[in-house]
Formats: structure tokens, C-alpha cells, sequence
């Protein structure tokens, strides 16, 4: 078998239909369909279809920088292998989570992936009223799953040192560590804010009881190894439907903190109950609760089969791991709740919103952004209810 080595560049339509019919994924004499799709910041992404037979996959590409700004922003091309490799491994996992991969090319930074244009990306969903009743239970047991059974509770000390070293991804770490962390806290000029929440704005950027929370959650997202974590898991990154959930878009991976992906999860569910009325919260609400009560489920479970830790005997250690989850998750929450709010790159759930709305709903997501982040031990799962109606 020849195998083909590719130079990167840019894909086109043309270039894509091309590209899966060499793969032998279609045959020469289909006649395809190329639409390029993706509205996301980083990447191209082409749908590819025949019409006749319906049968399409997505072809997604890495671009050398960052597609929101432009070339001024430059970015390695390793995110779509790291990607790619991320899917593979949560794909062995939770396969029924995760899009199948068909192909992967390190030099073209091309992943060839399984369709999932049956399903609606779920931040689309929800601003549109879709419940979603198996997301919560989806995706507690997804995290729970990625988190301990990449963790040194599950593989050996060892190989997991060559997974952190396989996962480092130092570009897109970076982007978190400005857009997350740093800049959203600092008058920086990569901040996007409308003048009438200038006053809130500037109350954050003196507020060194909060910012000391900022900085020391940051401090583990740059050095704590605990776990393969997607990097990116807010509710763009998760399609779904009323029976399925799946999650996507993982080039942000990396190895770090436990609770990282489901305080990003937790505040982009926060972020669309505080544009909604009163009455229409409580479904959110509930799905935050029981993201967190299928985490603690499968990760005991897993946690009672575990081979690996002779430590795991003792059940104060999981309540102890699990307690420290939670607490940063709720500081990642925090930090997520105020980027999303000044920082670079805010959500639709929001900004669509009319003026009035908007601005209350924006300084709600500051407000309840600073709580968590000076209250992160005292905030259960279940206080988020009474938190939003204060
Ligand atoms: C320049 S990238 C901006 C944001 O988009 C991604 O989805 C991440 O959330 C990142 O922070």
C-alpha cells in the first residue's frame, strides 16, 4: 500500500472532494458536494456530501493561526493531531460521546470525521428552548469518564507521564491563559465591552480579592497535570439531540486541572439561564445538578475498580479528590461567567439579547462570576438556584 506524504496547505472546496475520494472514503465517479461550515474561531471546516445516497462526513482543518483575528495571530498546526488523538482516546471511552474518526494527517492538520449534522450544537438548542433532558447525564458521565480513567488513578504513573507529554499544547494553553485568566482581569486591549458596563468593568479590574482567586486558579491551569481535559467544553463544543450528546472540537487539550471542564460546562449552562426569564431557569438549573451527581456516581464507581492507586482503599480520599473537583470547579466557573462577558470572545445566549436585557443579564454574569470565584468552597451544586435569584 503507497501511502500519500502531504504538504500543508490551505484546503478549498474542490481540494476537500478530492482529498476523501483519494482516501477511498467515496469513490472516483461520486459526484460530491462541498460546503465550507465553520463558524468557529480557529478553523475550516467542509461538509461533504453525496445527494445521492446522503451518505457525508466533515473534513475539518487547522488553519497556522487563528481565524477570528487573522495571520497577525499565529498558531501551530500540532492542535489538530493533538485534537485528533483527544478524540480517539475519549472515543475509547465513551465512544457513544464522540464522533468517530475516519482519518487523521499531521502535515495537511487535516481530521476527517463522522457527520453529526443530524444534531444541533447545543448552545444553538438551548437559546432556542430545546431541553435537551440527556445532556446533564451525558456529559457527567463523560467527564467523570476522561477524568479519572486519564488520571494516575487509572494509568500507571509512567505512561501517563507520556500522555502529559504528548497533550502539551503550549498555543492554545496560551490562548486560555490571556482570554480566561489574565486579560478580562487587566484593562487590555484584547477586552470587548459596551461603555454602559464600564463602571462594572472597572470595580473588577481593582478587585484584588477576586483577582487573588483569578490568579490562583490560573496558576493550576498552568501547572497541574491531573487529567486529559478537552480545553474548550462550553456549549458550542456539544451537539445534541433529545436521545444523543456528542462532544466535539477538543484542540484544546491538554493535561490539567480535574475540575476545568466542568466549571467551563457549568458557566455556559449559567450563561443561558441568566438570559432567560425566571420561569424558564429551573431546566438548567437541574441539568447542573445532575452533570455533578453523575460525575461523583461513575467516578466512585470507577474509583472502587481501580487498580493502579493502592491509595483508592481508603473512600476519604475520593471524597477528598472530589471536594477539590468541585471547589475549582466553581472557581472555573467564575472565571469563565466574566470572560465570556468582557473578554474576547462572548456568547450568542447573551448578545443576542435586547438592550436592557443584555446589559442586566451581562452584569447578573459578572456579579455571579465574582461570587463563585470568592466563595468557591461554600457553593454546592445545588445553591446556584438561590445564587441567580439574588
Ligand atoms: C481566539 S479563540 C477564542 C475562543 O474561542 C475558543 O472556542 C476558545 O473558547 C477561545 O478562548
Amino acid at each position: 500500500m503507497t501511502t500519500t506524504t502531504y504538504t500543508y496547505e490551505p484546503l478549498n472546496e474542490i481540494t476537500a472532494i478530492r482529498l476523501v475520494k483519494q482516501l477511498k472514503l467515496f469513490s472516483e465517479s461520486e459526484a460530491l458536494t462541498a460546503r465550507e461550515i465553520g463558524d468557529g474561531n480557529l478553523n475550516l471546516v467542509f461538509h461533504i456530501v453525496n445527494d445521492q445516497t446522503n451518505k457525508s462526513i466533515i473534513v475539518k482543518q487547522a488553519l497556522p493561526y487563528a481565524k477570528v483575528v487573522g495571520e497577525s495571530w499565529p498558531l501551530s498546526l500540532k492542535r489538530a493531531t493533538i485534537e485528533s488523538n483527544a478524540l480517539k482516546q475519549f472515543g475509547s471511552l465513551t465512544p457513544e460521546l464522540v464522533p468517530d474518526v475516519y482519518y487523521h494527517d499531521e502535515n495537511l492538520a487535516v481530521t476527517v470525521m463522522e457527520d453529526l449534522s443530524h444534531l444541533t450544537i447545543s448552545r444553538t438548542g438551548l437559546i432556542q428552548g430545546e431541553t435537551y433532558p440527556l445532556l446533564s447525564e451525558h456529559i457527567g458521565r463523560f467527564l467523570a469518564h476522561i477524568a479519572f480513567e486519564t488520571s494516575d488513578f487509572a494509568i500507571k504513573p509512567q505512561e501517563k507521564k507520556e500522555l502529559v507529554a504528548q497533550y502539551i499544547n503550549p498555543d492554545l494553553c496560551n490562548i486560555t491563559e490571556d482570554l480566561v485568566f489574565t486579560d478580562p482581569f487587566f484593562d487590555y486591549n484584547t477586552n470587548e465591552f459596551e461603555e454602559t458596563l464600564r463602571s462594572d468593568v472597572e470595580n473588577l479590574w481593582t478587585d484584588e480579592e477576586a483577582k487573588l482567586e483569578v490568579a490562583k486558579l490560573k496558576q493550576k491551569f498552568l501547572t497541574s497535570s491531573q487529567t486529559l481535559v478537552h480545553g474548550d467544553l462550553h456549549t458550542g463544543s456539544i451537539f445534541a439531540s433529545e436521545r444523543e450528546t456528542k462532544v466535539i472540537d477538543p484542540e484544546f487539550a491538554f493535561y490539567g486541572p480535574f475540575g476545568f471542564d466542568l466549571g467551563q460546562f457549568v458557566a455556559n449552562l449559567l450563561l443561558n439561564t441568566l438570559s432567560r426569564p425566571a420561569q424558564k431557569r429551573s431546566v438548567l438549573l437541574d441539568h447542573i445538578t445532575k452533570t455533578w451527581d453523575v460525575f461523583q456516581t461513575t467516578w466512585n464507581k470507577l474509583w472502587v475498580e481501580s487498580k493502579v492507586e493502592p491509595f483508592v482503599k481508603n473512600p476519604n480520599y475520593s471524597d477528598y479528590i472530589l471536594q477539590q473537583t468541585w471547589t475549582d470547579a466553581v472557581g472555573y466557573a467564575g472565571c469563565e461567567l466574566i470572560r465570556r462577558t468582557i473578554g474576547l470572545a462572548h456568547v450568542v445566549d447573551i448578545d443576542s439579547l435586547p438592550d436592557e436585557e443584555r446589559l442586566n443579564a451581562q452584569k447578573a454574569a459578572l456579579r455571579l462570576g465574582r461570587y463563585l470565584l470568592t466563595h468557591q468552597t461554600e457553593i454546592s451544586a445545588h445553591d446556584f438556584k438561590n445564587l441567580i435569584e439574588e
